[in-house]
């Protein structure tokens, strides 16, 4: 499978908080994704790396603090028809300051590990989510048509990822 190089690319973040046996998702309310249990994350903006982009819309979604993240993955979106690809940077912490709370964006929600909501979380999750859980770094690509539909996907566990 090949991962298309000429579409353009939008930077976007997602950050999985874990707490003992559980993780951190957030119900969207609005937007893109609206209705799908979620890490906290979105678009980075200009003149912000993006480690600082996941640590803001962490913040801005759930109310939580962190000091440091660790990258665990990339992954590429295609969706059919779109010029833009996606390109989510995931990244997970376990030390965090505050309580999370509801936002306008999200309603967070600690999921025990054995126990991830994955029929209501976008359907790409299923496939590298428990390599998150394990603790792999992982790169993947997904090739979407709509927001439902999966045609073709690759993923890989990696010892390193790619800058
Ligand atoms: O700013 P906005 O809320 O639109 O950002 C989208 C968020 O959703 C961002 O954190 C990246 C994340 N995201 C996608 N696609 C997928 C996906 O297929 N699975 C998961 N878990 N998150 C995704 O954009």
């Amino acid at each position: 499978m090949s991962i298309p190089v000429h579409l353009s690319r939008k930077v976007l973040t997602l950050v999985l908080i874990r707490h003992q046996q559980q993780v951190l998702l957030g119900m969207k309310k609005r937007g893109f994704g609206a209705g799908r249990w979620n890490g906290f994350g979105g678009k980075v903006e200009m003149g912000e790396t993006i480690e600082q982009a996941a640590k803001r819309e962490l913040e801005e979604e759930s109310c939580l603090r962190v000091d440091s993240l660790q990258k665990v993955g990339l992954l590429l979106f295609e969706f059919v028809g779109d010029p833009v690809m996606l390109e989510v940077h995931v990244f997970s912490s376990r030390h965090f300051t505050g309580e999370p709370r509801e936002t306008e964006e999200m309603r967070p929600k600690w999921f025990p590990v054995e126990h991830i909501p994955y029929d209501s979380m976008w359907p790409d999750d299923i496939h590298w989510f428990p390599l998150f859980l394990k603790g792999s770094k992982f790169s993947g690509f997904f090739k979407f048509e709509g927001h439902n539909t999966i045609l073709e996907h690759s993923l890989q566990e990696l010892d390193t990822l790619p800058q």
